[in-house]
């Protein structure tokens, strides 16, 4: 019966995510249960629930019920009553008293555990811009997932670069706001791990993505095979809030961690360039304002981009070569595209040379118009 309803409502956290905690029971209103606030947040949340309808019920009931058997007949005189019981009036005042201050109580002890990380939490970097995730590892390791360890407390310190957003993890039962010029911080104890899906899945999945974004929906599976827990911006952002989403992958072990991290810190040596600037193309955001098919998004496409000429806001005329991707990429601001926002954030100190000299690999490859030669390119930094 449940499983019906379930179906019909479509429960909005989808539960396909999280499928491989089959063993877990899924409760009715919750995805499952996978950090230490969760069983708390629904303990709390379903007695709150509960005691609503005790009497939200029966009162409902004793209502319909008086307005039909005390119908008078039109036109006949109302009469006043004007008597008074004490012992009800302060049994239904003191009573639902005492539940609000429980409520109220309860509420605050697990507001305020939330509030305050632990000492010694492991501290990821999170900052959130329109429309997507970039988790700083520190060392200058960032990533669009979130990748963190079981059991192990983890707190987030995080920053805006532009609106308000707000991270959630249903599965953590954890969510905050995220607002520009300030730091916000929350923490979280995960209590499941991701798994690996095996190697012959991950090539199949891996071969059907060909060529485009990673789809995270379809797969349930992040490029690396982890199965993940999703990660949602919930402060409604603009056009694309709805896509602010990414993965969260809770490693067994610190160890596991470390190897994840120094994996995806810089470009593997046998890798070429326009692979890895493709990879930052995909995981540093700017796949979600500029396409590689030529579709104008936020940001001019980085279709033909390589080698073209084009106008500026200032009325100037540029070429774009190297050194004009590694300003727009480090000061955005300093040259601003003819009908366009200068909504782009700087990526100084995020993104490390070598991985602009691969953006640009990259956007040569894209580019059919090939360039007149570049001059040299300069060694600010
Ligand atoms: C929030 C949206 C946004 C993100 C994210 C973003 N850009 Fe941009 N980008 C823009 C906009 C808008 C412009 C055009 C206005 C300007 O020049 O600042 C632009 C301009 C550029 C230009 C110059 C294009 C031209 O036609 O001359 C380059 C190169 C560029 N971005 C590279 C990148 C790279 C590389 C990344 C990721 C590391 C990135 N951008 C991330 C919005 C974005
Ligand atoms: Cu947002």
């Amino acid at each position: 019966m449940i499983a019906a309803i379930e179906n019909l409502m479509q429960v909005p956290f989808h539960s396909g995510s999280l499928g491989f905690l089959a063993d877990i029971e899924d409760s009715f209103w919750f995805p499952k249960q996978a950090s230490s606030f969760a069983a708390e947040v629904d303990w709390v949340y379903d007695m709150i629930l509960y005691v609503c309808l005790v009497f939200f019920i029966p009162m409902m009931a004793f209502m319909v019920w008086t307005m039909i058997k005390y119908t008078k007949a039109k036109g006949t005189k109302a009469e006043s009553q004007l008597s008074h019981h004490t012992a009800l009036e302060l049994t239904w005042s003191v009573g639902p008293s005492i539940l609000l201050v429980w409520m109220f109580v309860q509420g605050s002890i697990s507001y305020l555990d939330m509030r305050t990380p632990p000492e010694g939490s492991y501290d990821v970097g999170v900052q959130a811009f329109k429309w997507g995730w970039t988790m700083d590892y520190g060392a200058g390791t960032f990533h669009p997932e979130l990748h963190i360890v079981k059991d192990e407390p983890t707190k987030l310190s995080m920053r805006s670069t532009d609106v308000i957003h707000s991270l959630f993890v249903p599965a953590f039962r954890a969510k905050k706001d995220i607002v520009p010029g300030r730091y916000n911080y929350m923490w979280f104890k995960p209590t499941v791990a991701s798994e690996k899906v095996s190697d012959d899945v991950l090539a199949k999945a891996t071969e059907q993505n060909k060529g485009v974004p990673w789809d995270y929906d379809k797969h349930q599976f992040t490029p690396e095979g982890y199965t993940f827990f999703d990660l949602y911006c919930t402060e409604y952002c603009g056009t694309n809030h709805s896509e602010m989403q990414t993965a969260v992958v809770v490693h067994e072990t610190q160890e596991e961690l470390d190897a994840w991290i120094k994996a995806n810190s810089v470009k593997p040596p046998d890798m070429p360039p326009a692979t890895w600037g493709n990879l930052m193309y995909n995981r540093r955001g700017c796949s979600g304002c500029h396409s590689i098919d030529g579709t104008k998004l936020v940001g001019p496409s980085f279709k033909d981009l390589y080698g073209s000429r084009h106008g500026l806001t200032s009325g100037d005329e540029v070429v774009v070569d190297d050194n004009y991707i590694r300003e727009s990429i480090l000061m955005p601001k300093a040259k601003v595209v003819a009908g366009y926002q200068p909504v782009m954030p700087s990526y100084k100190g995020q993104l490390s040379d070598d991985d602009i000299a691969s953006i640009i690999e990259y956007l040569k490859e894209l580019s059919s118009t090939q360039p007149a030669p570049a001059e040299p390119a300069m060694t600010a930094n």
